[in-house]
C-alpha cells in the first residue's frame, strides 16, 4: 500500500491509508491506546482499540516517543465536540489495523511532548539530534528556509546571479582580529569573515550577483546575537546611481522574505508566538548624526559625536521610530570612513563620513551594505590609507584596475534574521548547529571521552530493548 502523508490523511476520510512516521507521544485510557504520528507534514493522532487483535495490540503497548513506525488503519472524521483546534488534523483520527516497528528508540532524556521544549539552552543544543525532532525547533528552521529561498527567489527575479565564494582566503576582508587562521601547508591562510572580496569581483564580471555562504567570525565574546559560524546572504550590484538603489533593493529583499515567511509559515508563527514585524511603504533612512541627535532629543541620552551606535543606542532608535512611524525597520548611513573597511565609499560632498548603511529591525541590525569604492586610483589611495598590502589582495585589485562600474551590495545574517522574526531570545536557536566561543557541538568544557560515553551507553540501551 502506498504511504499518505500525515497532512494529506484530512482529505481520505472513509479511506485506508498507510502513514509512516514517528511516535510523538503515547497516552493509554485503559485499554485504548493513543499516539500522536509525527511525519514530515504534521501530526495525527492514532488509536488503537481494545478490539483491534491481540497482535497489534501487543505492538502498540510497546511503542515509546520516537519509535519509527508504519500503520495502516482508516481515517475517522471526529465528532465536532471531539475536534481538536491545534492539530491541523483535528478533524480526523486514525483507526489502527495494523502496526509495524521499522526502527526502536532509546528511551528520551527529556519530555518532548509538550508545545514547548522545557529544556535549557545548552540541553537542547547538547541533543540537537533529537531536538530537532520537535515541533518547536522544526518550526524555526522552516522559517530560515523560506527566508533563505526567498532571498534566492526575489534576486534571481532581479537579474542576480548565484555563484560560490572561497571559505579559505590569502586575506582579511573585513579588517580588525576576528578572523579564524588557517595552517595552509606552509603558510597562513584564514577562514573566510566575508565574501566582500570575491563578490565584488565576480560582480565586476557578471554585474548582478548574490552568494550564500558560510563565514567566520573568531568573536572573542559570549552574547546572545554574535555566532562565530554564520550564513551570509551576500549581494552586490553594478551600475547603480546612489548607495540609495542599494539601499532600495535591500528593502525590496526584506520585503518579500517577510511576505513569503507571511504567506507559508503561517502555522510556523503560531506555534512560536512570532509577529512579522512591520515593513511600511518606504522605510525610514537616518544618517548616524541624525540618529544620535534624535536620541539625544528624545531620551536625552548624548551619543554625538560617537563613531559608531551601541546596541543601546540600536534598540532606542528603533523604538522612537517605530512610535513615530509605525515601521520596525529603519536603515542608518554615514559612519567615519576610516572606522569603517577600505572599500566603502565616501561621501564626496563630505569625505569623513561614507555611505555605507545598515538595516536595523526591533533593536538590532540585519544587514549591512553600501556604495562601494569603484574607481581603481582612489582605490589604491584607500589600500595606503588603510595600510593594506596590495599584494594580498591583488586578484581583487586587478579586476578593479580593468574598469568597474559604480557599484554596491549588502549582506544579511541568516540567523541574524531568523532570530529577529521570530523573536527568539538568543541566536543559537536559529542555528541548527551553532559555533561560539565555547561550544562546537557540545560545549567545549566537556572532555571528548565523555560524549564517546554517552554514545556507548545508547548503544547499551538499544540492545536491552
Ligand atoms: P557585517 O560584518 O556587518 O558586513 O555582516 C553582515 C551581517 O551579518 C550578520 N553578522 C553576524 N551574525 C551573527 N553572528 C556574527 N558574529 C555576525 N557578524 C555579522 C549581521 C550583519 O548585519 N561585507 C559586509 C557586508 C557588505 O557590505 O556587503 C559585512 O560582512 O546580520
Amino acid at each position: 500500500m502506498n504511504r499518505t502523508l500525515i497532512a494529506d490523511t484530512v482529505h481520505q476520510i472513509g479511506e485506508t491509508v498507510c502513514i509512516k512516521g514517528w511516535v510523538h507521544v503515547r497516552r493509554d485510557h485503559g485499554k485504548l491506546i493513543f499516539i500522536d504520528l509525527r511525519d514530515r507534514s504534521g501530526l495525527v493522532q492514532v488509536v488503537f482499540l481494545p478490539n483491534v487483535g491481540q497482535d497489534v495490540h501487543e505492538i502498540a503497548a510497546q511503542l515509546r516517543s520516537e519509535f519509527v513506525v508504519q500503520i495502516e488503519g482508516s481515517v475517522n472524521k471526529r465528532p465536532e465536540k471531539l475536534v481538536n483546534p491545534a492539530m491541523a488534523t483535528g478533524m480526523v483520527e486514525i483507526e489502527a489495523k495494523a502496526v509495524k516497528i521499522l526502527a526502536k528508540a532509546n528511551p528520551l532524556p527529556f519530555d518532548m511532548s509538550g508545545e514547548t521544549l522545557n529544556v535549557e539552552l545548552p540541553t537542547l543544543l547538547d541533543h540537537r539530534g533529537l531536538t530537532l525532532r520537535h515541533p518547536r525547533s522544526q518550526a524555526i528552521f522552516k522559517v530560515q528556509a523560506v527566508v533563505i529561498d526567498a532571498f534566492r527567489q526575489y534576486l534571481q527575479q532581479q537579474g542576480f546571479m548565484e555563484f560560490q565564494a572561497p571559505a579559505i582566503t590569502p586575506a582579511v576582508a573585513e579588517g580588525g582580529s576576528e578572523v579564524f587562521t588557517v595552517d595552509y601547508f606552509d603558510h597562513t591562510a584564514y577562514l573566510t569573515q566575508s565574501p566582500q572580496l570575491y563578490k565584488q569581483i565576480v560582480m565586476s564580471a557578471f554585474e548582478r550577483v548574490f552568494s550564500v555562504n558560510k563565514v567566520f567570525r573568531a568573536e572573542p565574546s559570549v552574547t546572545t546575537r554574535h555566532l562565530t559560524e554564520i550564513v551570509s546572504l551576500d549581494a552586490e550590484m553594478g551600475f547603480i546611481e546612489s548607495w540609495t538603489d542599494v539601499r532600495d533593493m535591500a528593502e525590496e529583499v526584506v520585503r518579500f522574505m517577510l511576505q513569503r515567511v507571511g504567506s507559508e509559515c503561517a502555522r510556523e508563527l503560531a506555534l512560536l508566538g512570532a509577529t512579522l514585524p512591520t515593513m511600511i511603504e518606504k522605510t525610514p533612512t537616518m544618517s548616524l548624526r541624525e540618529v544620535q541627535q534624535k536620541i539625544f532629543e528624545v531620551v536625552g541620552r548624548d551619543t554625538r559625536g560617537e563613531k559608531d551606535l551601541s546596541p543601546q543606542d540600536e534598540r532606542e532608535i528603533c523604538e522612537i521610530v517605530n512610535k513615530e512611524t509605525g515601521s520596525d525597520f529603519v536603515f542608518v548611513y554615514g559612519y567615519p570612513t576610516r572606522k569603517k573597511p577600505f572599500y566603502v565609499y565616501p561621501n564626496p560632498e563630505d569625505p569623513q563620513y561614507n555611505e555605507g548603511m545598515d538595516l536595523l529591525c526591533r533593536g538590532v541590525e540585519w544587514l549591512s551594505g553600501g556604495r562601494r569604492v569603484n574607481d581603481f586610483d582612489q582605490l589604491m589611495e584607500h589600500v595606503k590609507l588603510w595600510n593594506m598590502d596590495p599584494n594580498k589582495i591583488s586578484m581583487f585589485l586587478e579586476a578593479f584596475s580593468y574598469g568597474v562600474p559604480p557599484e554596491g551590495g549588502f549582506a544579511f545574517g541568516a540567523e541574524r534574521i531568523t532570530m529577529q522574526i521570530l523573536q527568539l531570545s538568543n541566536i543559537r536557536e536559529a542555528s541548527m548547529f551553532p559555533r561560539d566561543m565555547e561550544r562546537i557541538d557540545k560545549s567545549l568544557k566537556i572532555e571528548l571521552v565523555e560524549s564517546v560515553k554517552v554514545d556507548t551507553e545508547a548503544k547499551l540501551k538499544l540492545q536491552e530493548i
